[in-house]
Formats: C-alpha cells, structure tokens, sequence
C-alpha cells in the first residue's frame, strides 16, 4: 500500500516515514502529498515565534497538555534553528515533550533548518499538511522569531503567538517591525520574573499605536509562567476565540487566499528552480556560463534568457 493510503488509514510509522521523506526531498513524497491534500483543511493551525529561549517550547507542550485535556488530537512541528556544531536544541525539544511520547494522540516532529537553501517553508507545510490528513485537530508549529523565513513559516498557521519574555523592551523596538506585525496574540513569558507588567504594558501601547478597524481583531497581551502552567488554559482560551472570529468574520477566506498563494508560489518556485538549474548543471552548460563570465565573454543576463527561452518556451 502506498504511504498516503496506510496514513488515511491512521497509520502513524507511515506518517514518520512520509515526513521523513520530505525532509530528504525524495521526488516520490511528491506523490504521496498528491493524494493527501484533498483530505487536508481541518486542522486548526498556531504558529507559535519568539526569540530564543523565551520558553516557547515549555509554553507549547503545555498548550498540547491542554488540548488532549479537550479530547483533541495535537501535531507539533518544531523547527530546530541550532547549528550544526551543538545539535542541542532537538534533543531539548525531545525532552520538554517528552511526557507525551506515550500519547497517541501527540505526534510530534522537528525539522533542522540546515540544508534546505530556502525550502524550509515548503517542508514545514507539507509536514502540516500530513499531520492535517492523519486527522491532527490542531497543529502547532514552533520556531525561533528572529528572520524572514521564519515569519514566512508561522504565515503557514491561522493564529500566530508570540512570545516575549520580561525585561525586553529595547528588544521589542529591535524586533517589532517584523514580529509586531504577524502576532494575532503575545505572551509574556516567564511571568514569575520581574518585569512582566512593564514589559506587557509597553507591548500594549505599540499595538494601540495601530489603528483597528471597526471588527477588526485587536491582538492581546497576556501573561503565562508555561513552567508551571499558569495562564495557559486563558491562552488557549483567546487562541479559539481568535480562531472563531477568522472564521465567523470572514476573514479566513482572505487569509486562505494568502496562504495559498505563497505556498503555490513557493512550490512553483522551487521545482522550477530544480528544475532548469539542474539541467543546466548537468549538460555541462554552468561551466560554460561561468567561464564565459569570468573572461567577461559572456554575460549572465543573456544566458539566463536564453535559457528561458531554451526551455520555456512552447
Ligand atoms: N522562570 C521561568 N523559566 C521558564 C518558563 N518557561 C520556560 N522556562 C525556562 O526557559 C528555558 C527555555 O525554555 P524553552 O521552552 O526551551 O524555550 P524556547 O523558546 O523553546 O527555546 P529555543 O527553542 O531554544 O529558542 C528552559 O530552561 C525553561 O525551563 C517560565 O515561565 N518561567
Ligand atoms: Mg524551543
């Protein structure tokens, strides 16, 4: 049987070995993904971001402890952001959830930002989308906040959370261009130290510096100690609400609209990229450009045309 029928069929080691396949990049995932997609759409999808260490990790294995108290079923990709030489931050990851190995109902994945040359948000979806199908209620993507290709990733989810930590208010002003914009929640972490309520008040008064529309979604600010699971249950609490006013104010068919598109253009993209490149790679033409670029003979400009036309033309 192939992958993506045992998957429908609940066949959890399927699943693991599908995601492990498009970790690798195997042509066949493709396929299997194929076949998928139809099942996909029902999954309630948070991306959880913040800088590093503030406790995301701690704050979304409570989330899942909270969700599995609902009876729902919890997908968790985490994208380990730790360079080749430490290797720390999966095991990290692995032990903080480690309450849930046993759990069925908790299947959870990490996903090294190595070696992907920019097809880490293809792969972080594609992974969504397997947990989506295997019947996940709810999938919760973690990464580090820090640059552009992880926003592109919590874009993937419906609610984005961020999470802050007390005592960053230089930080914020630093990192608000980006992440002020993508959070439609923001937790202060680690609320038992000081500084929490200043750090959440000053959170507060750059988002009232937005103007919201009359329906629109105020983001909020709240406060959680995820060590000791206090304010996760409220959390969870404003993560549904959030989800519900997508749904009943109409704005998830934009935010659809959206999340399709980047994600068809950055399917298109990289198998168009694949594709011409390694053909030119391989027919040996590359060394040809690039001697020819080195004795300025040739240009690159006209060679990337000419093998547009070369290939893409009908
Ligand atoms: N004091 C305090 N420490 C906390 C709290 N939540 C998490 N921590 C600790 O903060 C450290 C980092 O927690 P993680 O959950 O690994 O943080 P993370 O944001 O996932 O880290 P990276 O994935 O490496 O960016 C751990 O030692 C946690 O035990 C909290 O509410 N209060
Ligand atoms: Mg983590």
């Amino acid at each position: 049987m192939a992958l993506a029928e045992r998957i429908l069929d609940g066949d959890i080691r399927a699943a693991a070995r599908l995601m492990r396949n498009i970790d690798d990049n195997l042509p066949s995932s493709r396929g299997e993904l194929q076949e998928l997609y139809s099942h996909t759409g029902r999954a309630f999808l948070i991306g959880v971001t913040g800088p590093p260490g503030a406790g995301k990790s701690t704050l979304v294995d409570q989330i899942t402890a909270a969700y599995r108290k609902q009876g729902k079923r919890v997908g968790v990709v985490a994208i380990d952001p730790t360079s080749p030489f430490t290797g720390g931050a999966i095991l990290g990851d692995r032990i903080r959830m480690n309450r849930h190995a046993e759990d069925e109902g908790v299947f959870i994945r990490s996903l090294a930002t190595r070696g992907h040359m920019g097809g880490l948000s293809r792969s972080t979806a594609d992974v969504a989308n397997v947990m989506d199908a295997m019947g996940m209620d709810v999938v919760i993507i973690e990464t580090v906040g820090v640059g552009q290709d992880e926003v592109d990733i919590v874009r993937l989810a419906h609610t984005t959370l961020v999470v802050m930590v007390p005592g960053m208010g230089d930080d914020i002003q630093a990192i608000k261009a980006g992440i002020l914009e993508i959070g439609d929640l923001f937790v202060v972490n680690k609320a038992d130290r000081d500084g929490a309520d200043k750090t959440a008040r000053e959170l507060n008064l750059m988002l009232e510096m937005n103007r919201y529309a009359p329906g629109a979604w105020r983001p909020p600010v709240l406060r959680t100690e995820a060590q000791r699971n206090v304010g996760v249950e409220e959390l969870v609490g404003k993560m549904d609400e959030h989800h519900r006013w997508l749904l009943e104010s109409g704005e998830i068919n934009q935010l659809l609209q959206e999340k399709n598109t980047s994600l068809f253009q950055t399917l298109l993209k990289e198998r168009l990229f694949a594709e011409v490149y390694g053909g030119v790679a391989r027919s040996g033409k590359l060394s040809e450009i690039l001697e020819g670029m080195l004795s300025r003979e040739q240009d690159p400009y006209s060679a990337v045309e000419q093998i547009l036309a070369e290939r893409l033309s009908p």
